[in-house]
């Protein structure tokens, strides 16, 4: 199978669309604290920690002042009211192909692996029943360095035991795109070319992504 021999898949925007789920939650904080959050501002969140995105949250807002403890309450809150919602999540919400083609890389014996920023990547997988289909998790658990560090997919191709060369890392946003080209990976942007310039291919999809693309790299 070509030269390829893992393939490590970001989650928000790649198997799953959380992204409506982190708005209502951000935006029902945002309007507690008395001014508005707009989907275009949450366009830019995609891929960002929790914490950093809360900071932006906060500068949109003009929102001076709050101490360290405070910020960790309001992300905390925030958190809460985004699990009501990915708890009631079910595997209807796997973005189209996205199940098939991972399995289609398993059975061709190439190894796969989540790379996240999100800390409920478990949660996520357990509801969406993805948990056996990754042979290995990296997540905001488990890293420091937010993407565009390629310090997400670096520790899954370690984990893997598969070079970094005979990787392949598909992502939905430009910092994703831009932490696999510095890892030495290849990319495969999920989303549109005129976004996602820096990938090696641009698909809509998983649904649009086969074996035989993975060859042509
Ligand atoms: P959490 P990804 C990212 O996931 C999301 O795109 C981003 O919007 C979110 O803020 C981040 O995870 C952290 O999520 O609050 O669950 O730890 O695209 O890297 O899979
Ligand atoms: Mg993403």
């Amino acid at each position: 199978m070509g030269n390829i021999r893992a393939c490590i898949f970001d989650l928000d925007g790649v198997i799953v669309d959380t992204a409506v789920y982190h708005y209502q939650a951000w935006k029902r904080l945002a309007n507690g604290m008395g001014f508005d959050f707009t989907e275009h501002q949450n366009e830019q969140l995609k891929g960002v920690s929790r914490m950093a995105s809360l900071e932006l949250i906060l500068g949109w807002g003009n929102v001076t002042g709050k101490t360290e403890d405070e910020k960790l309450q309001l992300a905390t809150q925030k958190n809460e009211w985004y699990n009501e919602m990915i708890n009631q999540m079910t595997p209807a919400e796997i973005l189209p192909g996205a199940r098939e083609f991972v399995q289609s890389c398993r059975d061709a014996g190439i190894k796969t692996a989540i790379g996240s920023a999100s800390k409920n990547t478990p949660t996520i997988l357990n509801k969406l029943e993805l948990s056996a289909l990754f042979d290995v998790v990296v997540d905001g658990n488990s890293v420091t360095k937010p993407k565009p560090d390629p310090e997400v997919f670096a520790k899954g191709a370690a984990a893997l035991n598969v070079p970094p060369a005979q990787c392949v890392v598909f992502e939905d946003a430009i910092a994703g795109i831009q932490a696999a080209v510095a890892g030495g990976m290849r990319a495969i942007g999920i989303g549109s070319p005129e976004t996602l310039t820096e990938a090696d291919l641009v698909v809509s999809g998983l649904d649009k992504m086969s074996l035989e693309q993975l060859n042509r790299l």
